[in-house]
């Protein structure tokens, strides 16, 4: 082996004895063990994978039949099937910044790539056209303002989820485009950290409102808070997305951002074990001031049944007090009065009271009422109502005959999702009114240009023992994302090929659209079952699960299981769910009488609550936000508005990686990271850019930009011709290159030696 040309548009490795076309042939852009017949015979590096799965390199020691014999590096000489032998990289390519440039690209250089790089704090690779972000779970140093400034100034080339931005941000000024970043990994893997610093470099770059850029980095303080919680992947996983869009004016600076979000709120009254509910809900309890206390009758967390249950109170590390100041100060800073704010509070509290309310038996047939107790009398005075009006709410409702209205008395469990409802109502609409509060306050800036960037964090792939609605939608959410990353990536760029009449390119991908099938689909999916059951006296978890495998059991991504669990195959991997509860979590209607009771009480934000909701009900039934809609459609529905709104930016990808699963410094899972880059379709994305021409130009524009440098004087005067002869005077390889009817397509770096001939030439 001599040396290797690193920046070579092919990283072909210059391998002695082979020259010209023959070597690009033996070691151009061959992936996988493809090449290993001449690896063996020269006796070169490989990978192969040991017993335990550690994938570790050598060189070939002998071969015998369909086995070799490698010798690694401590002395040992490990038996291998020579179908697991891999070609290695030289070692100078170690580390490089880009996947593209690794000559070998398999499973385990990718996977050596990055190890390498994160063992010393290079957390951020470039996959192609995408940015790989390894979570460190430690302070790499790497996101301060002389960093911002070295990006700003592009100082550096190097991977970083600032230069992305700035790309972002350049083709936006440079194009009128509108832009995204979209964030994608699984729970953990550090999407809403990188979101963060991609919205702080904006602040940076738009410079100009300085107290918008300041509110915009304030947003996560409140939005986390109310929408984040501890779960055994994540201390502050996400339980809801977000779309952050920034506006900028047309010299650039940042004039106003809008955020929009998704969620749903099982998570206020039902936790799994080990699990918390919203961060809010305890910093209030450890961290309101005396006088808020006295006002709210605030009790501890462990007071209260909805934070109880779960057996997990606090996050280790995490002060929820000091949180809690924080959270007031930042209320400030969004100019949320003080009276606002006791309100906003005494919502909180409403919703922890309710969670105290019991019922007792009061006949035979299993009819309950709300007891007279503290909690009762606690929630209905922070609502603003009287104690028994809550209490006949929960207790009963009014049901239309043809001889008029009768009143039905509820069980123990109609009265406990009643009230459960109402609890998850309260939080929802408070959560919407905040972030209402602060669009209003960021959105004043309204003379944008109309050009935006758009950051889209949502909640990670999720794959616990046991997962419920919750886990079904956000997997759902995902599976979307990943459309969107398959259009853009391969979809979309296969498609101009085919429509310019370039052949030969084709990356195979995991297209996920049966997934999707599996839950859209109507009136046979996921989504349609569900739903169908909503309104079902007869339905209960178990005939939905029986429904679902009898209707669903011929589709690849479907899998029964046993009794009440149905297993999906998603993009990420199987994940089987427990269709425990998922009827009652799928509708969040409220009875009439609790709107009634709230827009009559005497508290301003129940009444403003209850009023929307009214609104929303005499809006067309097909408004994706009516309120009769299951909670999986109304879900359905946001995520649709997010995607929309995405499909008009020019996406950006930033996939993130999660190391490990003990949320820890330094330590790399090798199977978690490996499973990871198969399912994001990175490794394919890297194969389609070198495979591929990413570099295109309509002719009419590589003539402008190339034509002066035709020595002789071209006849015909049409770029066609000119960009052809352009290219024939330089030799270019015909591989090199393809025409298309309206556009010439490169290969990666062959542009950039265009600029450097220019350059030469003037
Ligand atoms: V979830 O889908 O919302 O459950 P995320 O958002 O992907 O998840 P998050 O950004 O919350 O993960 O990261 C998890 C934790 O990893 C953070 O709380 C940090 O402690 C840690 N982290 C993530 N990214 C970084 C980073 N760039 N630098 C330092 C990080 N720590
Ligand atoms: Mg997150």
């Amino acid at each position: 082996r001599k040396d290797v040309n690193v920046n070579s548009p092919y990283n072909v490795v210059a391998v002695e004895g082979i020259e010209g076309e023959e070597r690009m042939e033996e070691t151009g852009v061959l992936e996988g063990s493809d090449n290993i017949g001449y690896f063996i015979e020269k006796k070169l590096r490989v990978w192969c994978r040991q017993s335990n799965g550690v994938w570790v390199s050598g060189t070939i020691h002998s071969t015998s039949g369909e086995e070799s014999f490698v010798s690694l590096a401590n002395g040992n000489v490990v038996k291998v099937s020579t179908c697991h032998l891999f070609p290695a990289n030289p070692e100078i390519l170690d580390g490089v910044d880009d996947l593209l440039h690794l000559s070998y690209l398999n499973e385990p250089t990718v996977f050596h790539n990055l190890k390498y790089r994160y063992s010393r704090d290079m957390i951020y690779s470039k996959a192609g056209p995408i940015l790989i972000a390894v979570n460190p779970f430690k302070d790499v140093q790497i996101n301060g303002k002389d960093i911002v400034t070295t990006y700003k100034q592009k100082a550096t080339d190097k991977p970083h989820v600032f230069a992305i931005a700035e790309n972002a941000y350049n083709e936006m000024m440079n194009d009128g485009v509108n832009q995204s970043l979209m964030i994608s990994g699984e729970s953990g893997a550090g999407k809403t950290e990188t979101a963060k610093f991609a919205v702080q470099y904006l602040a940076a770059l738009g410079g100009g409102n300085v107290g918008i850029e300041c509110q915009i980095l304030q947003t996560s303080c409140i939005l986390e808070a109310f929408g984040n919680s501890k779960t055994s992947m994540n201390d502050n996983s996400s339980r809801f997305g977000k779309l952050i869009e920034i506006h900028f004016t047309a010299a650039g600076k940042i004039c106003g951002s809008k955020i929009r979000t998704c969620k749903h709120q099982s998570r206020v009254v039902q936790l799994a074990a080990g699990e918390r509910s919203y961060h809010i809900f305890y910093q209030l309890c450890a961290g309101a001031p005396q006088a808020l206390r006295e006002r709210l009758n605030l009790k501890m967390a462990k007071e209260y049944n909805y934070l109880a249950q779960s057996d997990c109170l606090v996050i280790n590390g995490v002060d929820d007090a000091q949180r809690f100041l924080k959270f007031m100060e930042t209320l400030d800073i969004f100019q949320i009065s003080k009276g606002e704010q006791d309100q906003a509070f005494a919502m909180l509290a409403a919703v922890l009271w309710l969670g105290n309310i019991s019922f007792h038996a009061i006949d035979y047939e299993n009819h309950v009422e709300a007891s007279n107790d503290e909690a009762l009398i606690n929630a209905a005075r922070l609502i603003g109502c009287e104690s028994h009006e809550l209490k006949e709410a929960l207790s009963a409702r009014r049901i239309q005959t043809e001889e008029g209205n009768i009143v039905e008395k509820f069980t123990m469990s109609q009265a406990i999702d009643t009230r459960d409802a109402l609890a998850k109502f309260i939080y929802a609409s408070l959560f919407d009114w905040l972030v209402e509060q602060i669009n209003n306050l960021l959105e004043v800036g309204k003379q944008h240009t109309g050009w935006s960037i758009s950051i889209l964090d949502i909640y990670g792939f999720e794959s616990f023992k046991k997962n419920s609605f919750e886990q079904f939608c956000i997997n759902y959410a995902n599976e979307r994302l990943q459309q969107h990353f398959n259009r853009h990536v391969f979809k979309l760029e296969q498609e101009e090929y085919e429509l310019d009449g370039i052949d030969g390119v084709k990356v195979d991908f995991a297209d996920n659209q049966e997934c999707l099938d599996l839950f859209e689909k109507k009136p046979i999916g996921l989504l349609s079952l569900l739903d169908e059951d909503l309104h079902s006296p007869a339905a209960n978890d178990a005939t939905l699960a029986n429904k679902l495998k009898q209707n669903l059991n011929g589709m690849a991504c479907f899998k029964g299981d046993k009794g009440r669990v149905f297993g999906v195959r998603h993009f990420a991997g199987e994940v089987l769910y427990d269709t425990n509860d998922f009827l009652k979590k799928n509708q969040d209607s409220l009875n009439p009488e609790l709107i009634e009771l709230l827009s009559s009480c005497n508290g301003q934000l129940p009444q403003l609550f209850a009023i929307k909701m009214l609104n929303q009900t005499l809006e067309p039934a097909t408004s994706l936000d009516s309120p009769n809609q299951s909670v999986s459609a109304k879900f359905k529905g946001k995520l649709f508005k997010l995607m929309q709104q995405l499909e008009k930016t020019k996406p950006h990808f930033i996939c993130c990686i999660k190391p490990n699963r003990k949320q820890l410094p330094g330590m790399y899972e090798e199977d978690l990271v490996s499973q990871q880059l198969r399912c994001s379709g990175v490794l394919e994305a890297v194969r389609m850019s070198r495979s591929g021409y990413p570099t295109r130009m309509t002719h009419q524009e590589f003539a402008d930009r190339y034509g002066f440098l035709l020595l002789e004087t071209n006849e015909s005067p049409d770029p066609l011709s000119i960009s052809v002869a352009v290219l024939k005077q330089f030799n270019i390889l015909p591989g090199m290159y393809q025409i298309g009817y309206t556009k010439l397509y490169l290969r990666i770096g062959l542009e950039m030696n265009f600029t450097y001939y220019g350059k030469k030439s003037l």
